[in-house]
């Protein structure tokens, strides 16, 4: 990607030199990044494949499945890669398109009835980047990730993206305090909520306008661990992460962590957004009629890397790999069935479990007959939480936490050139 300092400009001001009406979200694909956007250059030819309207990073198929604006990782990605998750594979949950912001025409505007001043309170970026920074890893999860499972496993309708289990990914954010910066905009000891709001375009859901992207933080999480990032893995956040400024609030549900952040309202009285009314709370039958209380923290999950339906071949060894996470607390032990949950075998882990980190695990297995088999992994926390067989049901297909039930095939070695290919023989170490 070019460098931040000779980004043209935003998306939306584009829009308007070229005389486009930015009509519905995310018809228009992302528009390069270039000195004369009325130039006309191949990139404004029919996308290619490999692109999701409005994601400017490459989306290799074989590490990314486009799902509408969102782009999910292929869990066999991960394989044989770091505990932090590369930006070219890190997954992209967009609401509309993301937008090429310039960080020098930037602002974050800190403004509401809890500022003891009661007047608003600009940061510019180089403002923010000379504030005392942090640095710390965490995941970022979608909380509808393994929504598809509740259709596919328990029979169940739900609305949404249907991800399987690759809306999530683990980096490095660099940034500052949030509660720093409310104290230098003179947060007063009055402030309920914070609601922070991105500067990409407005959300239409069903002909409704929803306004930006935005949802209230209760004060007492924003003054905890909540930071303002403008690094990722050490570089620059990239636009589709959030250029220039993102919020990153660790163990919470993927939408807590507002991209390219724009204001803050600091309020003393509790603020609503569609994001924590309408959504992102758990509604149906086992619920109130109101929904839950808007949803915080995410749940507890583990991913094997391989293609779901992926073949291996019999009689060999294989190494079976993949990942577990909790946002309660760090993982404790990964249990693995091959016999589809009548005997489990404990996973090696290879990273020191952390609070809102992954971890990855592997367990050989030498499959001994051919035929369809379902795989399963199981995590345990430290807070004694467990993965169960079910979850129960949400309209929305929120914090779906159950075993998954991870197919494959066992292939006789004439028809396993496929597995052969995917499968790396077992090494006998660990790395
Ligand atoms: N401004 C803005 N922030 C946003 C979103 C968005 O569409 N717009 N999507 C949210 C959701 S639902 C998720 S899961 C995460 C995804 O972060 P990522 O795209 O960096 O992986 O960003 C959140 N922050
Ligand atoms: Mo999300």
């Amino acid at each position: 990607m070019p460098s931040p300092s000779v980004l043209p400009t935003r998306r939306r001001e584009l829009l308007k030199l070229i005389g486009a009406v930015p009509l519905a979200a995310g018809v228009l694909p992302a528009l390069p990044a270039r000195a004369n956007p009325l130039a006309p250059t191949p990139a404004e030819a029919p996308a290619p494949a490999a692109t999701a309207p409005g994601i400017v990073k490459p989306l290799p198929p074989e590490t990314f499945t486009i799902r509408g604006t969102n782009a999910e990782t292929r869990f066999e990605a991960f394989r044989d890669t770091g505990a932090l998750t590369s930006v070219d594979r890190f997954f992209v949950r967009n609401h509309t398109s993301t937008p090429r912001l310039d960080e020098n025409d930037w602002r974050l505007t800190v403004w509401g009835s809890a500022l003891g001043g009661r007047r608003p309170v600009d940061f510019s970026y180089g403002q923010l980047r000379s504030l005392p920074s942090v640095t710390r890893t965490a995941v970022v999860e979608c909380a509808g990730n393994g929504r598809s499972f509740f259709a596919t496993q328990q029979g169940e309708t739900v609305s949404g993206t249907p991800w399987t289990l690759g809306a999530i990914g683990a980096a490095r954010w660099r940034g500052v305090r949030l509660r720093d910066v409310l104290h230098r905009a003179g947060v007063s000891s009055a402030a309920v909520d914070v609601m922070p709001r991105g500067l990409d375009d407005e959300f239409i859901s069903g002909g409704v306008n929803l306004g930006r992207v935005r949802r209230p933080l209760p004060i007492a999480k924003a003054l905890d661990d909540v930071i303002l990032a403008y690094e990722m893995n050490g570089e620059p956040l990239p636009y589709d992460h959030g250029f220039p400024v993102r919020v990153i609030v660790p163990s919470w549900i993927g939408i807590a962590s507002i991209k390219w952040l724009g204001d803050i309202e600091v309020s003393d009285t509790p603020l609503e957004s569609p994001w924590n009314t309408q959504f992102y709370r758990l509604f149906g039958a086992d619920h109130p009629p109101a929904g839950s209380q808007p949803l915080t923290r995410q749940t507890l999950k583990s991913a094997f890397e391989l293609p779901l339906g992926a073949a291996l071949e019999v009689d060999r060894p294989h190494r079976l790999t993949g990942r577990a996470w909790s946002a309660a607390a760090p993982v404790r032990a990964v249990e693995i069935s091959t016999d589809g949950g009548a005997h489990w075998r404990r996973a090696q882990l290879h990273d020191t479990p952390r609070r809102h980190g992954w971890v990855r695990w592997s367990l050989p297995w030498h499959p001994r007959r051919t035929g369809p088999v379902e795989l399963l992994a199981r995590t345990t926390d430290r807070a004694g939480n467990r993965q169960p067989e079910r979850t129960p049901h949400n309209t929305q297909g929120y914090l779906f936490d159950a075993v998954v039930r991870h197919p494959v095939t066992v292939v006789a070695s004439a028809n396993a050139h496929r597995a052969a290919r995917s499968e790396p023989p077992y090494k006998g170490h660990m790395s």
